[in-house]
């Protein structure tokens, strides 16, 4: 048997659920959107059981102010919805008000090897040069994250390709519990990375991923930016003298260049080909308008819709609160039996 047809008939018994999250940690970039919530709402369309979480508990690793934290977390649960997730179909919640998370995570904490997490980019990339300075939350961040995703027994992670590295962890942790309690309790989560849009670079710098937290407002689209800041963000962003090509080989070296067309493809949701037979020969002086109104016309229906959404901050609260308790419903049973595997005790009535 093949290591895919094993994990296949491994994984087959388990229902196919989706689970992803997105951190609070700011507001949601054109990055977040299309790498992450066009597909959320994919993937619910498709009619899969999807979870979707605010993750509040990954964004404190590192420093939030408390009241900012608060306001991101309906800020971004609200552009879930404004993205057309629907709160009924889909379970929509934040990650702190299920406590499973934070219990597998411990129990994944003492499964991981740290030889693993010490190979693990993300944490280089977010710690920098001062490592000792890094919360020991960040550096435990991908076994918090293989919980969020284990919990729920969940078979597919939708992310952007940031997140491989951490889903190739969630996995070896899954194969791991499974083989030292010699159970197939944990599914090998299969992560679901594709698109024109699974890295959307940053628009001053087409090496560095666009992100929420880039101090530089002028390196990414947010959500929220009205039709005039996305003009001059995409007027603005780097480019190269040259005019498009006619194939998307010719993109190989131009950073900026492929990720402008990327991002064209993606909000359009045609082939980069496709693009580039429309495009090819013209400069970025004349393809820089039309992305820019293309962007607009996807991004301000979802922009209107959070706002009218952010007046009403009670009914986000309990749209959340009832995402929890569908959540906590799937996870506390996996949990117990988790416990149980592991060899705890559990006897209170
Ligand atoms: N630039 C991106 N291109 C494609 N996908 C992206 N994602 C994030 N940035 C891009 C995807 O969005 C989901 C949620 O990400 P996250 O907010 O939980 O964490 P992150 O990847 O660390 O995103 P940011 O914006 O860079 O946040 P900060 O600045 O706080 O670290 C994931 O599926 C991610 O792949």
């Amino acid at each position: 048997m093949t290591a895919s047809t094993d994990q296949a008939s491994q994984n087959s018994r388990f229902a196919p659920r989706i689970f992803s999250g997105i951190q609070p940690s700011g507001g949601l970039t054109l990055g977040n959107y299309l790498g992450a919530l066009k597909r959320f709402v994919e993937k619910q369309d498709e009619g899969i059981e999807t979870v979707y979480c605010m993750v509040d508990m990954h964004a404190i690793t590192v420093w939030q102010d408390p009241a900012r934290l608060r306001q991101q977390t309906r800020e971004v649960a609200a552009g879930f919805i404004a993205a057309g997730i629907d709160p009924e179909r889909s379970i929509l919640f934040n990650q702190s008000q299920v406590t499973a998370h934070a219990e597998l995570a411990w129990i994944f904490n003492c499964v991981a090897r740290m030889g693993w997490m010490n190979r693990m980019t993300q944490f280089k990339d977010k710690a920098g040069k001062d490592k000792e300075a890094a919360s020991l939350g960040l550096y435990a961040y991908p076994a918090l994250m293989a919980a969020d995703i284990l919990a729920y027994h969940a078979t597919h992670v939708p992310v952007g390709e940031d997140q491989r590295q951490h889903l190739e962890l969630t996995r070896d942790i899954a194969i791991k519990f499974n083989h030292d309690y010699d159970v197939d309790f944990f599914p090998v989560t299969e992560p679901l990375i594709e698109g024109a849009a699974t890295r959307v670079m940053s628009l001053r710098d087409g090496t560095k991923k666009m992100s929420k937290s880039d101090p530089s407002d002028m390196s990414r689209i947010n959500l929220t930016d009205d039709a005039d800041a996305i003009a001059q963000k995409f007027r603005k962003a780097r480019t190269d003298p040259d005019p498009l090509p006619e194939g998307p080989d010719a993109l190989e070296g131009r950073a900026e260049a492929r990720n402008l067309v990327n991002i064209y493809a993606a909000l359009a949701g045609v082939e980069v080909a496709q693009v580039l037979a429309e495009y090819a020969g013209q400069g970025f002086g004349a393809f820089k308008p039309r992305l820019a109104d293309l962007a607009v016309s996807v991004l301000s229906p979802i922009s209107a819709r959070m706002g009218e959404l952010m007046q009403d901050t009670g009914e986000i609260d309990r749209i959340l609160g009832r995402g929890a308790e569908r959540a906590d419903a799937i996870a506390r049973p996996i949990m117990e039996q988790c416990y149980d595997i592991v060899g705890m005790v559990r006897s209170r009535g």
